[in-house]
């Protein structure tokens, strides 16, 4: 008789604990989860953002913000000032304070796997947000959301072959590269690469980092103009290093757009105002507006909707005409 009741206890206090377990589940405790009873708890994204490098950069960070105040929720944003160990310090931090989703934008693309482990011990997801990572073990993120930059470097690589195709002589280019070991840096790198190798006489006779901003772009652009006496054409692979280029180019007597064809990425309001002033020649559009679909993504991976594992962004490409045409309605 006694031994049954005990048991009978047990079997209650099991059922219970089972019970509070899956609802605290559901609510993700203190922080709010996104589902549970009543869903009005907020969504708590911890967000860590590569700096505040460039134009883009900014038009994106004011996506973000706009758009997690749009869908209810509550944002933590971390700028790491370009720098790896600041990313990792914030997702560290994220993690600690139990968030419901964390995404990042990564500096560089290589070492990441013992940070997002950690968040994956901690069953929280990640979205990967503008840049991707070079992991090998795809589970340690949720999606990639951003743009195909191989091929906005070949779309750049492509306009350069069509509109130098009555060239007569040898085609010198330098290339202003973005932040040394980033995503986009390799890409745009690799995407112009393939898209001129069939022309031999287009030659990339200088390529180095600029860093993504305007002051590293005239700095390494300077350097470019004293070392090369025949420079053609400027492949950036930011509007803002072109920008910057744009300042050199000037000082050193010689005039941007005409004396040497420039190609920028981005497509940021003063890019494509340069575009239409005649000083930049072409640029392939990257579109910095991620916030919305980001913010959509957020909801589903909390909810544990299943999610695509990587979602490309739309782009075009402008000339100086078109530039002329679109900058009225730029909206960054
Ligand atoms: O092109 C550049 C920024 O990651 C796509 O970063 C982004 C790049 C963008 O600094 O302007």
């Amino acid at each position: 008789m006694r031994t049954r009741r005990t048991a009978r206890n047990v079997i209650a206090v099991f059922a219970a604990a089972l019970l509070a377990g899956s609802v605290a589940a559901c609510g993700n405790s203190d922080t709010g989860g996104s589902g549970g009873e009543g869903g009005d708890k907020k969504i708590v994204m911890g967000f860590s953002q590569v700096g505040a490098e460039s134009g883009w950069r900014t038009a994106n960070t004011t996506s973000i913000k706009e758009a997690a105040a749009e869908a209810g929720i509550e944002l933590k944003f971390d700028d790491a000032q370009q720098k790896q160990e600041n990313q990792i310090k914030a997702i560290r931090n994220f993690i600690q304070q139990k968030v419901d989703v964390i995404a990042f934008s990564p500096v560089v693309e290589s070492g990441w796997d013992t940070v997002l482990k950690e968040a994956k011990d901690a069953k929280i997801p990640v979205i990967l947000t503008d840049r991707a990572v070079d992991s090998a073990d795809k589970s340690l993120y949720k999606t990639f959301l951003g743009s195909d930059f191989v091929k906005e470097g070949r779309l750049s690589g492509e306009w350069l072959v069509e509109n130098t195709k009555d060239a007569t002589g040898p085609v010198n280019i330098v290339e202003l590269q973005g932040t040394t070991g980033s995503a986009p840096a390799n890409d745009r790198k690799k995407g112009f690469a393939e898209a001129i190798a069939a022309n031999p006489n287009l030659k990339i006779v200088a390529s180095q980092s600029g860093d993504f901003t305007r002051a590293g772009g005239k700095q390494v652009m300077e350097q470019f103009l004293k070392a090369n006496p025949k420079i053609d054409v400027l492949f950036a692979h930011n509007d803002d290093m072109g920008l910057g280029a744009l300042e050199a180019i000037t000082a050193a007597g010689k005039v941007p757009g005409k004396d040497i064809t420039i190609i920028t990425i981005d497509a940021v309001k003063d890019g494509m105002q340069a575009l239409a002033d005649g000083k930049f020649n072409f640029i392939a559009e990257c579109s910095p507006l991620l916030g919305p679909q980001l913010m959509d993504l957020a909801k589903k991976v909390t909810a544990g909707e299943e999610v695509q594992p990587r979602i490309e962004t739309e782009e075009t490409t402008f000339t100086q005409e078109q530039a002329k045409e679109a900058l009225p309605n730029r909206k960054y």
